[in-house]
């Protein structure tokens, strides 16, 4: 393969999140997400502003599968609103929420887009929050492994790849421990683990749910953001430090690590003591159960050196670049080193780059163009990461750019811009940026431009 090519069967995809783009909260019998109910609290996103709109995708995705055609996109990876399927969190099933994605589905499969659908981005539906407590319980495991079932049973003589929950830290430590993400809770550090094992528990259950429900087999798999680092220079030294890094992350161990292993390592429980979620070994087993693949999520991380004599590691300053308005994290190397990690614990297991990019504030020229040069490098870099991976045979099968569109930016509400294509809020125009122009051509090229 010549250098920084694609084979021809790499995907080139784009990334979006129901909440995120979707609006049309209230529409065809969708029930409320602790999403809404969050963005309702004054001042818990930037200038008070909700997804009630947000692109407004439901009723436009004809108009966003056409530009997803006109970029050349070969896979499409988005996810499916809970509260849509199941408006009361379980129970009676809305069947508008599932035509409309049964459409949606058909129309990308007519276009040759292969769908890379996500079961839950965080959009948890508010019925399970009031009943049960939300992630704190159990029970919404086993209801997610419920509406898992329904979903896969549903959509998969057409839905081959499907991906159980997204960033499990977002939806649980986050939200129930650091008050950042819905529902906005401070408790405390157990309640943090709790949850975390709690939304780790219901992947395993739904991927065992999802295969039992699939009227054909399916590929069953998770996205994560392990906490992701590289070394300062690839010296072995510093390589050897970078792994220690990797594997003594609370992050890495909570979630990715029991997922490949079936078990949390005997230094997390020790170092945990006290704040250890509890468990059992049948949900551990469970929780191990085979991926068919797995997505990672990359924007960042942290440059790595060996301590003399090599028995630990340090970490240092993520070097950035002045953008005159704002810093912006530069870690192009980033991408590689957890594509490097994650083959080395599990070697046969199938990978996807599911979310990289770059968020930034950015105007329009006055000809009418965005010129988002910062992310169209971002891009650069990290297919050049794609393709040395590629290179070294790591089964890397795809790459999905976050985001197709601006959009919804949890938080930090419409404030920041992630998209392929520029979103004008106030008329919803979608404008292909120059990060989109260039995505295109490599896409053409297969080879990074
Ligand atoms: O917008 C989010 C997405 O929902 C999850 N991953 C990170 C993105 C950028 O912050």
């Amino acid at each position: 393969m010549a250098e920084h090519s694609f084979p021809p069967d790499f995907l080139f995809g784009a990334a979006t999140a129901a909440y995120q783009i979707e609006g049309a909260v209230g529409e065809d019998g969708r029930g409320d997400s602790i999403w809404d109910v969050f963005c309702r609290q004054p001042g818990r996103i930037k200038d008070d502003q909700d997804a009630t709109v947000a692109c407004d995708h439901y009723r436009r995705w004809r108009e966003d599968l056409a530009l997803m055609r006109e970029l050349g996109l070969t896979a499409y990876r988005f996810s499916i609103s809970w509260p849509r399927i199941l408006p009361d969190g379980e129970g009676t099933v809305n069947e508008a929420g599932l035509a409309h994605y049964e459409q949606f589905v058909d129309a990308l499969l007519e276009a040759g887009i292969t769908p890379y659908p996500t079961l839950c981005h965080w959009d948890l539906p508010q019925a399970l929050e009031s009943r049960y407590g939300g992630w704190r319980s159990k029970e919404v495991s086993r209801r997610f492994a419920d509406y898992a079932g329904l979903v896969v049973g549903r959509l998969s003589d057409r839905v081959t790849t499907w991906a159980t929950l997204n960033e499990i830290d977002n939806m649980t430590r986050r939200a129930y421990h650091r008050g950042a993400s819905a529902p906005g809770l401070t408790l405390s550090r157990q309640v943090g683990a709790q949850t975390t094992h709690n939304a780790v528990l219901a992947h395993g259950l739904g991927v065992l749910a999802a295969r039992a429900a699939a009227k054909r087999p399916v590929a069953m798999g998770l996205v994560e953001d392990p906490e992701v680092f590289w070394p300062v220079w690839e010296s072995d030294e510093h390589v050897a430090a970078t792994w220690m890094a990797y594997e003594a992350s609370w992050f890495n161990r909570a979630k990715l690590l029991p997922i490949i292993e079936g078990r949390y390592r005997d230094e997390h429980l020790a170092a945990e003591g006290a704040d250890a979620p509890e468990f059992t070994d049948d949900e551990m087993r469970i929780i191990g159960t085979p991926l068919d693949w797995l997505g990672l999520n990359c924007y960042r991380g942290q440059p790595v050196r060996a301590v003399p004599g090599g028995l630990g590691f340090n970490t240092m300053p993520i070097p950035a670049f002045d953008t005159g308005v704002t810093q912006i994290s530069f870690t192009p190397l980033a991408l590689y080193w957890m594509l490097r990690w994650v083959h080395r614990l599990a070697p046969e297991l199938p990978l996807a780059i599911t979310e990289n990019g770059l968020g930034c504030s950015e105007g329009i020229t006055t000809d009418g163009e965005v010129l988002d040069v910062n992310r169209k490098e971002v891009l650069r870099l990290n297919l050049e990461c794609c393709a040395r991976a590629l290179a070294e045979h790591i089964p890397l099968r795809g790459y999905f750019a976050w985001s197709l569109l601006d959009n919804f930016e949890w938080g930090s509400g419409y404030s920041v811009r992630f998209g392929l294509v520029r979103v004008n809020y106030a008329t919803q125009q979608r404008t292909v940026k120059l990060s989109g122009n260039y995505y295109r051509e490599v896409i053409r090229a297969r080879r990074v431009l």
